[in-house]
C-alpha cells in the first residue's frame, strides 16, 4: 500500500464515489409537439375562461404566419359577440412614474372585489418591452400569480400599428374569456398614448410631483386626453408635494375646454406602495362609466372607435396591396428616374401609377 503524504496539498484523496448526474433508469421521453387546436376548441376554451387556451389564441393572433392569420380572424369573429362587456382602461405616464406598481396594487384591489382583470402592454420598441415586461412580471409579482388576473406583454418586433391591432384583438379575446376590466399600459413618451386612447373607455394619466415646475415636460396633448390625472407616490415626504401638484394640475385643467361627454376631469393623489387611495381611483372610473353610460357617450365612443379602425384598416391594407401589385411596382420603377431628374412632374407620375392599379 502506498503511503499517503498528508503534508502536501497536491495529494489527491480518493474520496467517495459520486452517483451519475443523469438518472440511468430514465426512459427516453420525446417532447411531443403541441397539438394544434381546432377553431371550435379555441373558441370553447376561451368562452369557458381557460387561460392556457386564451394564451395560445393570443399567440395565434400575434403570429405573422398567414395560415394563422385566417384562423385567428375566425376565432376573433366568433368571440366578438361575447366581447364588449368590460371597462377598458388605458394607463400612461413617463418611465418610472410608477405604472407597474400602480397596476399591481390596483389589480389586487379589483380581484379582491371579485373582478377579473387582464393587463396588456403597448410598447412598440421590442428591445424596451422585453426588458420592461420581464421587470413587470416580477414587479407585478402577486398579481401575476393571481387566478383572476392575466398579464400579457406587448408582442415584440412589431410596429406601433401592428402592436395596436394585436392589442385590440387581444382585448376582444380577453373580454370573451370573461375578464371584466382590461388595463392597457403604455409609456408616456411617444405616439402610443394616442393609439391607446383610441381603444379604451377611460384614459388615466399618472404623474409624480416634481420640484417646483409642475407643468414642465408634460405634453399638453396628453393632458387633454386624460379622463383623470392621478399623482402617485403620495407617501412619506412626498405627500405634501403631491397635494400641491394636484392643486396645480386642477387649476391648469380649468383652462382646458369642457369635455363633450360632460365629464369633469378629476385630479387625485395615491400611493401604490402604501395602497392608499387606490380604491378612490376605481371609484372615479366607476363614476365615469355611470355618467357616460347614462348619457350614451360610452357606447357612442366605442362605436366611433370601431368606425375609425374600419377606415384605418382599409387605408393601411390598401397601401400595402397597392405597392405590392406588380404593375404598380413596374410603373414606379419606370417613372421614378424621370421624377427624380425633374423630367416628369411628380403629380403626373403619381396619376400614371394610380391609373395602372
Ligand atoms: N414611494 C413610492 N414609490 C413608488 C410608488 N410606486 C412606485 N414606486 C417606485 O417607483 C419606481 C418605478 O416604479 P414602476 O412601477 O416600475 O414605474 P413604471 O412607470 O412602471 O416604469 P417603466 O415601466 O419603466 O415605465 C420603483 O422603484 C417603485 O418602487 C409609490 O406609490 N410610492
Ligand atoms: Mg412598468
Amino acid at each position: 500500500m502506498v503511503e499517503e503524504d498528508f503534508t502536501s496539498a497536491l495529494n489527491v484523496m480518493p474520496g467517495i464515489e459520486q452517483p451519475v448526474c443523469v438518472n440511468p433508469y430514465l426512459k427516453a421521453h420525446p417532447r411531443r409537439p403541441k397539438r394544434q387546436l381546432s377553431v371550435d376548441e379555441y373558441v370553447d376554451g376561451i368562452l369557458t375562461g381557460n387561460r392556457v387556451v386564451l394564451s395560445r389564441a393570443i399567440t395565434l393572433v400575434e403570429s405573422v404566419n398567414p395560415e394563422h392569420f385566417e384562423m385567428a380572424q375566425t376565432i376573433i369573429e366568433r368571440c366578438l359577440p361575447h366581447s364588449g362587456k368590460s371597462v377598458r382602461i388605458g394607463i400612461t405616464g413617463v418611465p418610472g412614474v410608477g405604472k407597474s406598481t400602480f397596476i399591481e396594487s390596483f389589480g389586487k384591489m379589483l380581484t379582491a372585489k371579485g373582478k377579473r382583470l387582464a393587463v396588456l402592454a403597448i410598447d412598440p420598441s421590442s428591445e424596451r418591452s422585453k426588458g420592461s415586461i420581464l421587470g413587470d412580471k416580477t414587479r407585478m409579482e402577486e398579481l401575476s400569480t393571481d387566478e383572476n388576473a392575466f398579464i400579457r406583454p406587448s408582442p415584440s418586433g412589431l410596429t406601433l400599428g401592428g402592436v395596436a391591432r394585436k392589442t385590440r384583438e387581444t382585448s376582444i379575446l380577453c373580454e370573451a374569456a370573461g375578464f371584466d376590466v382590461i388595463v392597457i399600459e403604455t409609456v408616456g413618451v411617444g405616439q402610443s398614448e394616442t393609439v391607446v386612447k383610441s381603444m379604451v373607455d377611460f384614459f388615466l394619466l399618472l404623474m409624480i410631483s416634481g420640484a417646483g415646475d409642475e407643468l414642465q415636460g408634460i405634453k399638453r396633448g396628453i393632458m387633454e386626453m386624460a379622463d383623470s390625472i392621478v399623482i402617485t407616490k403620495a407617501d412619506g415626504d412626498n405627500l405634501q408635494r403631491a397635494e400641491l401638484a394636484a392643486a396645480q394640475y386642477r387649476s391648469a385643467l380649468q383652462l382646458f375646454p369642457k369635455n363633450e361627454n360632460g365629464w369633469v376631469v378629476p385630479v387625485d393623489i395615491c400611493s401604490a406602495l402604501e395602497n392608499r387611495r387606490i380604491d378612490k381611483v376605481w371609484k372615479i372610473i366607476e363614476d365615469f362609466v355611470r355618467l357616460t353610460t347614462d348619457n350614451g357617450w360610452f357606447s357612442h365612443n366605442r362605436n366611433e372607435q370601431s368606425v375609425k379602425i374600419f377606415y384605418e384598416w382599409i387605408e393601411s391594407s390598401l397601401r400595402t396591396r397597392f405597392f405590392a401589385a406588380a404593375d404598380v411596382k413596374a410603373t414606379v420603377e419606370r417613372l421614378l428616374p424621370s421624377v427624380r431628374n425633374g423630367l416628369l412632374s411628380p403629380y403626373q407620375a403619381a396619376t400614371d401609377v394610380l391609373n395602372c392599379y
